[in-house]
């Protein structure tokens, strides 16, 4: 297996979900290939449906593949999770463990990420010690049900303000609406549905990346 990437890897750019509910007939390690292949460097793997057992040999298949193409693997919602498989962190959201408890849990080396919806949730994620944050969801997205209220680029402009952090926006972007997201500060953007429901994943992957730098 490749060595891991490790923390000092860039966390800007396209960040890639990879989510068994909003992929198409691809396998989702055919769509890390791919995306992968095409420059991206983020991914992260995200199951909120599955049996643990099932939830945890997927991600360990994933994981395996992100580490053959040198990729960053980033494991949602579960601790227990990304140390199970070697990720190389975890995604935190508001309703996940406790920051602090997470970074006990996961050491020094391992990548946290946390989503913000507001204000305060990026000032306790900057004051716990993020490596960086999730901001949204910008636009209005069906692939996360009772997702909280759209912040809007206008949210997105005030956050930037606050942290020099690295800003992932996510929630309904799309290589039509990224060159705005940039413009109000993100350093990066994460998506679910603009690769898993494309028909051409490296089209797909360049569309973004020109916009992206
Ligand atoms: N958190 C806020 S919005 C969202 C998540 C996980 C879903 C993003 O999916 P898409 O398809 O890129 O809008
Ligand atoms: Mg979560």
């Amino acid at each position: 297996m490749a060595a891991h990437p490790t923390r000092s890897s860039p966390l800007k750019g396209l960040y890639v979900i990879l989510t068994p509910l909003a992929s198409g007939p691809k396998p989702l390690g055919e769509l890390l290939r791919e995306a992968a292949a095409s420059g991206v460097r983020l991914f992260q793997y995200r199951n909120k449906a599955d049996s643990s057992l099932t939830v945890y040999r997927q991600a360990l298949h994933l994981r395996q593949v992100a580490a053959e193409v040198q990729a960053l693997f980033i494991v949602n919602d579960r601790c227990d999770l990304a140390l199970a498989v070697e990720a190389d962190g975890v995604h935190l959201g508001q309703d996940d463990l406790p920051l602090p408890l997470a970074r006990s849990l996961m050491g020094p080396d391992k990548l946290i990420g946390i989503s913000t919806h507001r204000e305060t949730d990026v000032r306790e994620a900057i004051a716990e010690g993020a490596d960086y944050l999730g901001f949204g969801p910008i636009f209005s997205t069906s692939s996360k049900r009772d997702h909280e209220p759209v912040v809007g680029l206008e949210g997105l402009r005030r956050i930037r303000t606050l942290t020099q952090l690295p800003i992932f926006a996510i929630g309904g972007i799309t290589a039509d609406n990224v060159t705005a997201v940039v413009a109000a500060g993100a350093d990066g953007v994460a998506v679910i549905s603009a690769l898993a429901q494309a028909s051409d994943v490296p089209a797909a992957v360049r569309a973004f990346r020109a916009h992206l730098g």
